[in-house]
């Protein structure tokens, strides 16, 4: 169980050591300064039907509650340790889990650890302006609910941090609070956290497509040698997985309503759609196209050493690592990663240990595939002749072998300009922003209404009504 009496809530005994305890608790009130400022805009005095912790075992481990958001107990969770886990993979592979940090491999774990770690307050900020135009609040918690466990992952990292790298941990930790979300002098480390999310669209795609890769580089973290790494990762699994159910249901709501106004109406042309209120199809697959590429990005290069170094240190394991069967060493296999030749695309077979990014991002693109079939059966059912595609792998990447290169979306090598012409067809343009923005320049508050543009969900939160007071507003 969780004690929720301390300052810091937590089920790792912090009260035993005490120079710990303290150092956290003087990063608390830091981090309580960056939600102020930070933190979802106006929100502070909001009741919010929130989900906490309050056990960490797989059978209820969550309590709902009216919460001030500030008053959220953020805490310290990991999950129970089995005291007979090894390192499973790479040259120390077979030796008991490590409690602790191997000397060696110091900075290297900070890097990683501090990498994930500012992911969390990224989307944080990256949301910040939602809530002044939610369509419902059930949507409203829901964003809330997202916010708050972002804030609580960061404090899973912070943990870490403190707990196991001394100074530099701690000095790491306030950075963490300091970079910002597309500040162009301190902005935070990953492409995909420097971008916007203008609107509730981009909310849903980034926490369908984004907060995947959470998920599958958690997966891969949560196979860490490094024991507490892997207890923490395995619990934050536990929170992310309702974030990408925001994320897939909040599109397929979206699909849905705008299918039911096209039937209902008999139009499909974008403009007679648009005027009926709702987001035509063709703009949910532009917004789709840049989640979706600027999440591949996230994997990290085709070719890494970093990866590789990662992997044979037993730091970072493979998507479900232990359920695969090979060596776990990867000493002589291979893996096809893809380069752009002339005006081709050709696999090339590179060893598979410096091919761990993107067999990770292959993993993580089979899920995506199973979500996007998802949205299109809503298509289908309503019996629209729309196909949502994925663009090719290549499509609008910068970082890894495609950066640099033209592709469309189809995987046809282009020159600059040949792209540059279809550019507006292929991803959101200042027009589709401004359109989608003018349906959200209000909130809809009233228990049980949804905006026009969005379907309610099939059912409400912890078995409560569609009409549920999901948010008080004080
Ligand atoms: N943007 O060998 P390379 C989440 C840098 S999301 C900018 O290709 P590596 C969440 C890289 O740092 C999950 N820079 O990459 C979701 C390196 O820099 P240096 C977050 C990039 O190291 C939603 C250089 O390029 N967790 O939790 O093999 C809401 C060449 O590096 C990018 C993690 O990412 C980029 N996209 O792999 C809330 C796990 N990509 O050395 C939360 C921890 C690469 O030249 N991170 N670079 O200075 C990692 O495992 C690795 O850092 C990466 C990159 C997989 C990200």
């Amino acid at each position: 169980m969780i004690n929720y009496t301390d300052k810091i809530p937590n089920n790792v005994d912090l009260g035993r050591d005490r120079v710990l305890q303290r150092a956290l608790e003087h990063w608390q009130p830091a981090y309580l300064s960056w939600w102020y400022d930070m933190g979802p805009t106006d929100s502070n005095a909001y009741e919010v039907y929130l989900r906490t912790a309050i056990s960490v075992e797989p059978d209820g481990w969550a309590q709902f509650d009216y919460v001030r958001m500030p008053e959220y107990r953020w805490g310290i969770f990991l999950q129970p340790r089995d005291e007979k886990r090894q390192v499973n993979f790479g040259v120390h592979k077979g030796q008991a889990a490590w409690q602790d940090v191997p000397g060696e491999y110091r900075s290297m774990l900070r890097r990683i650890i501090v990498t994930q770690g500012d992911t969390e307050p990224a989307s944080v900020e990256q949301q910040k302006m939602l809530g002044m135009s939610c369509p419902s609040l059930y949507d409203l918690r829901n964003i809330f609910q997202v916010n708050v466990e972002e804030g609580r992952h960061l404090w899973a990292m912070v943990y870490l941090l403190h707990r196991y790298f001394g100074r530099d941990g701690r000095e790491e930790a306030e950075a963490l609070l300091a970079r910002r979300s597309g500040d162009t002098d301190n902005p935070r480390i990953l492409g995909a956290f420097n971008e916007p999310t203008p609107d509730w669209l981009a909310f849903y795609m980034f926490t369908f497509f984004t907060d995947r890769d959470g998920k599958f580089q958690l997966c891969a973290l949560a196979e860490s040698g490094f024991d507490p790494l892997s207890r923490t990762c395995r619990f934050m699994l536990t929170e992310e997985a309702h974030h990408m159910f925001v994320g897939e249901t909040g599109v397929g709501r979206i699909i849905q309503r705008t299918c039911e106004v096209m039937k209902e109406h008999k139009v499909d042309d974008p403009v007679s759609v648009r005027a009926l209120g709702v987001i035509d199809l063709q703009t949910i697959q532009r917004y789709l196209n840049f989640h979706y590429s600027v999440t591949l990005d996230l994997y990290g290069s085709d070719v890494s050493s970093n990866a590789a170094n990662y992997f044979t240190t037993g730091l970072k394991g493979r998507f479900r690592e232990t359920k695969l069967e090979d060596d776990h060493v990867l000493r002589d296999a291979s893996y096809p990663v893809y380069e752009v030749i002339g005006n081709k695309i050709v696999a090339k077979q590179v060893p598979a240990l410096t091919a761990l990014n993107e067999r990770l991002r292959d993993d993580y693109i089979g899920e995506i595939e199973d979500g996007v079939a998802r949205w299109q059966r809503v298509i289908d059912t309503a019996g629209i002749p729309f196909r949502l595609t994925l663009p090719h792998k290549g499509f609008h990447r910068a970082i890894g072998n495609f950066a640099g290169h033209y592709i469309s979306p189809d995987g046809e090598v282009l020159t600059e300009e040949a792209w540059k012409n279809h550019e507006a067809q292929w991803l959101p343009t200042p027009q589709d922003y401004a359109y989608v923005q003018s349906l959200m320049s209000g909130c809809v508050v009233e228990p049980g209404k949804f905006a026009n543009w969005i379907a309610p969900p099939v059912r409400g939160i912890n078995n409560q009504p569609l009409n549920f007071q999901y948010v008080r507003f004080n």
